[in-house]
């Protein structure tokens, strides 16, 4: 499509004066349209002008085709198994369930890291974690900036023709900060959400962050409605400007103090009324109001619910403004299910009973959900077991819009998974790395190398610096109960898997 493009933007000679060139980075097909009625009101257009304008129009009509909006939705710590297309059996999520059923689940996919920002960095750059600049979540937020060097995820789709817009926690940096810590220093058109990563653990924050400029909140605001409504207007305006958009809606949910708004709390009260002496707390840094939850059961709960509502109100928004079947939509997590702010992940089964969670190199930390859907596009109810993972939502996109995959990727792209169509290029390894407070060129962390999981095939290694590789057979044994590093039959898996340690990470 890069080719058809550059077909597209070459100027038209022999048509003179306001036929001279055509703006094809809007909508193509429209602007064919007009050029075709400007023309013919002017009647200075040749046979040979009308030949192109007809090999414009069609070509125009593929390129616009070849341009679905892009919806994509991170949730902040939501475990494998809290949704119920997942599994989650104590609320149900029928809204995100709707993506499961319109479209694909992936269940072998994984987050950019085991928090935060390194995901969110893995996500944006499509580098994977043994190679990316950052490989931890750092206190000084500034140092978590993308490099100027690297391309993002919205750059590659600004040049692709769209609007870009994010909303809600950003984790790269302050986002009224320097240039390269704003989403607009890295390609978003549009971002409202949250001044940092550490303030964006309350949902009555002091202030929030629009385009760059800090907005005060009167004491007792809940935010969330407020960078809801700021996605909804977003792609409401895309549409209207007649322009193709990718809208990224990191929302803070379900991390990491257990706010809701206040109806939906106390509905969740009365089915879990026994948990109502429970109290949860968190913090959100110097002078952030993070109040008490009676009752985090409930909050938890609640938040879910607050959450499947608004992907509720985004697929209503789509069908509304009748773009509903151009529009891709994927939903995944940063990172496994958290037990911060009185979250209690065992209740729940939040990590559908994959072992361990945030922070560690076991699958309950690293593998998330990740759906996708495009109505007549993607086959309903599909279900993959697709190796795949942060690093590869790059390469897709770029191919999904017909631009060139930046040259720092490490990602595959999974659109023949997508559309059960041409040969799936796979893995040959996948490698999650973890340095907590790891950054290259900041400060150097006292663990230089914390913990890694390495994926290939059916294996697993887990390794924790200082410690043996532990390996497990994750179709046998998807728990990772059974270590079989020391079984003399699998000693050439175990060396197949340290070379591929040694050739997927990078040093800081
Ligand atoms: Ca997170």
């Amino acid at each position: 499509m890069g080719v058809i493009r550059s077909i597209l933007r070459q100027p038209i000679n022999s048509c003179p004066g306001h036929c001279s060139s055509l703006d094809l980075e809007s909508l193509p097909m429209e602007a064919c349209i007009n050029f075709r009625v400007i023309c013919e009101k002017e009647g200075v257009c040749s046979v040979d002008v009308w030949v192109k304008i007809f090999v414009l129009f069609v070509l125009g009509v593929v390129a616009a085709c070849a341009r679905p909006n892009i919806v994509y939705l991170l949730a902040d710590d939501l475990g494998y198994g809290d949704l119920s297309c997942y599994g989650q059996k104590k609320f149900k999520t029928p809204n995100i369930d709707r993506l499961a059923l319109e479209g694909m689940k992936f269940t072998n996919h994984y987050s950019g890291n085991t928090v935060c920002t390194p995901s969110r960095a893995v996500l944006m750059t499509g580098v994977h974690s043994g190679k990316c600049y950052i490989r931890g979540n750092v206190w000084d937020e500034k140092l978590a900036a993308i490099p100027e060097e690297l391309a993002t995820l919205p750059e590659v789709l600004k040049k692709a023709g769209y609007r870009t817009g994010a909303f809600g926690k950003w984790g790269l940096g302050v986002t009224n900060g320097s240039q390269l810590e704003r989403p607009s220093g890295q390609g978003f058109d549009e971002f409202v959400g949250w001044k940092s990563q550490v303030i964006a653990h309350t949902y009555y924050p002091t202030s929030y962050v629009r385009n760059g400029e800090e907005v005060m909140l009167e004491k007792g605001t809940f935010v969330n409605p407020i960078i809801n409504q700021a996605a909804l207007d977003f792609m409401r305006k895309s549409v209207e400007a007649k322009k193709p958009f990718f809208c990224y809606i990191p929302t803070a949910i379900p991390h990491a103090a257990m706010h809701a708004p206040k109806e939906l709390h106390e509905k969740w009260r009365k089915v879990f009324p026994e948990h109502d002496e429970k109290i949860g707390r968190y913090g959100a840094g110097p002078g952030e109001e993070t109040p008490d939850v009676v009752n985090p059961i409930a909050g938890f709960a609640a938040m879910m619910e607050h959450l499947d509502n608004h992907v509720g109100e985004i697929l209503a928004l789509l069908e509304e403004l009748g773009v509903d079947e151009n529009t891709v939509v994927m939903f995944a997590s940063d990172n496994g299910a958290h037990r911060e702010g009185g979250h209690d992940p065992k209740f729940w089964d939040s990590t559908g009973g994959l072992r361990g969670m945030k922070r560690d190199m076991h699958e309950g930390g690293i593998r998330t959900p990740m759906l996708v859907r495009w109505p007549g596009r993607i086959k309903k109810g599909a279900v993959t077991n697709h190796l795949s993972g942060f690093h590869d939502i790059l390469p897709t996109v770029s191919e999904l819009v017909g631009e060139k995959v930046p040259e720092q990727n490490t990602g595959i792209s999974f659109m023949p998974t997508l559309f059960g169509q041409g040969d799936q290029k796979k893995h040959e390894y996948l490698l999650v790395e973890f340095h907590q407070g790891g950054r290259r060129g900041g400060p150097v962390p006292k663990e230089r190398m914390h913990s890694q999981a390495l994926r290939f095939g059916p294996w697993k290694i887990f390794h924790r610096k200082g410690q043996e590789l532990e390996l497990f057979h994750l179709e046998d044994d998807p728990f990772e109960e059974r270590d079989l590093a020391k079984d003399p039959k699998f000693q050439e898996i175990l060396t197949q898997g340290k070379r591929y340690l040694e050739e997927g990470s990078q040093p800081l």
